[in-house]
């Protein structure tokens, strides 16, 4: 037996599943999960000390790369000073000020610890600052675990084609409206149905939990009209794609600003740490200063907030996303050149640092696009690529991460394994 399946019958004893995280078990793709024992700049290290090539990056995080000696540093010294503390520091404030000045829209922010606390405090945000119940939510797009967002729920959820969770009151999600992402009419008849009932729009302005899945033209815009016209707020949760696809998020790229935004992954570095911010009149709600609570013991922690800074500032180099973009598209269109050659009905897309893959001729535009994708396909390639020593998502449902350690000659490497797959799936 080999020694990540060793280790997957060991952690299948103690930890449901063998994992911390569902997607991590593999179960759409099938297989040996495998576990990591150590990650550098492009590449980790299994428990086999086999080398690969990773398109995950921690789902994002990793966007400077495994363990960036800066960030690494930053983290050392921090902990030297203390684990944690429960009481402010200044480098909260620095981060905090950080954003504010890197996303326009953010005028006050408060840090929890996980992407998931961040949509769930924003949400109770935008229901105590309205004084209203229902929220609408987009098919496919995954705000974290939080009951009243555990409907029709994308990843993990999905692999397990499983569409909503068990142990959620119907109660809880009785005021929750999802509609099809990319459907900006089906958003109008719901306002026009339920207008002044609406706290809030809730969306990954380009999902990346169903794949990832840009915004139609118009799509975004109609979220924002109706939610100012009606009295609503709008979220966009840039948990993923904040500081993945740009420096300003797709907020910056579309020129639609949120009312709220929700941030995690790449503002921790690699650390726990999550965020939501935006509209001073609106956050003036949270207590201490308004009767919306929201607390954490570990949130701003001194060690995830050192991490976050020294990230925060290595990504506003020059040209930094400029560089990123690039060498995603040479991924993207290098599969796509791939797949052609042996003809594979086959798609990639990309925003800055984040691709999709989909093994259908077309670029999806919501869900039921993405669940047209050939799945057999996908797992050949995955299982194939993994062979290869290139580490894919496991599962047909999730997005790519590439960081600015994915040189020339990585992506190079991706693309002759790619070359070698595709042809096995002729
Ligand atoms: N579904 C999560 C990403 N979209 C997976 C997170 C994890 O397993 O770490």
């Amino acid at each position: 037996m080999s020694r990540n399946a060793e280790l997957f019958e060991r952690a299948s004893r103690s930890i449901p599943g063998g994992v911390n995280s569902p997607v991590r078990a593999f179960r759409s793709v099938g297989g040996t999960p495998r576990f990591v024992a150590r990650a550098k700049g492009p590449h980790f290290w299994d428990a086999e000390d086999k080398r690969y090539i990773d398109y995950i990056g921690s789902w994002g995080p990793a966007i400077l790369g495994h363990a960036h000696p800066e960030v690494v540093k930053a983290v050392q010294e921090a902990a030297v000073h203390g684990l944690s503390y429960g009481a402010p520091t200044e480098a909260e404030i620095e981060i905090a000020e950080l954003l504010i000045e890197r996303i326009p829209s953010i005028e006050q922010v408060r840090l929890t610890s996980s992407g998931t606390e961040a949509t769930m405090s924003a949400i109770r945000l935008a229901r105590g600052a309205t004084g209203r119940n229902k929220i609408i939510k987009f098919e496919g797009c995954y705000h974290g675990h939080a009951d009243s967002l555990l409907v029709k729920a994308g990843s993990g959820l999905l692999t397990f084609g499983n569409p909503t969770s068990a142990g959620v009151p119907p109660e809880f999600v009785a005021h929750t409206i999802v509609i099809d992402f990319n459907d900006a009419q089906g958003v109008q008849e719901a306002f026009a149905a339920h207008g002044k009932d609406i706290a809030c729009v809730i969306v990954e302005p380009m999902a990346g939990n169903m794949n990832l899945v840009k915004p139609v033209p118009g799509f975004l815009e109609t979220l924002r009209s109706e939610c100012t016209a009606h009295g609503a707020v709008l979220i966009f949760d840039e948990v993923m794609t904040g500081f993945r696809v740009g420096p300003q998020g797709v907020q910056g790229i579309t020129g639609v600003t949120p009312d709220l935004t929700t941030l995690a992954k790449v503002i921790g570095g690699g650390m726990p740490i999550g965020a939501f911010g935006g509209r001073t009149d609106i956050m003036q709600n949270i207590a201490p200063m308004g009767a919306v609570y929201q607390a954490g013991t570990l949130s701003g922690n001194p060690v995830a907030v050192a991490a976050g800074i020294t990230t925060l500032r290595l990504l506003g180099e020059p040209g930094f996303y400029d560089r990123l973009g690039v060498q995603t598209r040479k991924l993207t269109e290098g599969l796509m050149q791939c797949a052609r050659a042996h003809g594979v009905p086959f798609s990639a897309d990309s925003e800055g640092g984040m691709f999709g893959m989909y093994f259908r001729e077309q670029v999806p535009k919501g869900l039921n696009d993405v669940s047209a994708g050939n799945i057999e396909h996908f797992k050949t390639f995955f299982h194939g690529m993994l062979d290869q020593g290139v580490y894919f998502a496991p599962s047909a449902y999730e997005a790519g991460f590439v960081s600015c350690m994915h040189d020339d000659a990585i992506i190079e490497a991706t693309l002759k394994a790619a070359d070698h797959v595709f042809k096995t799936l002729n």
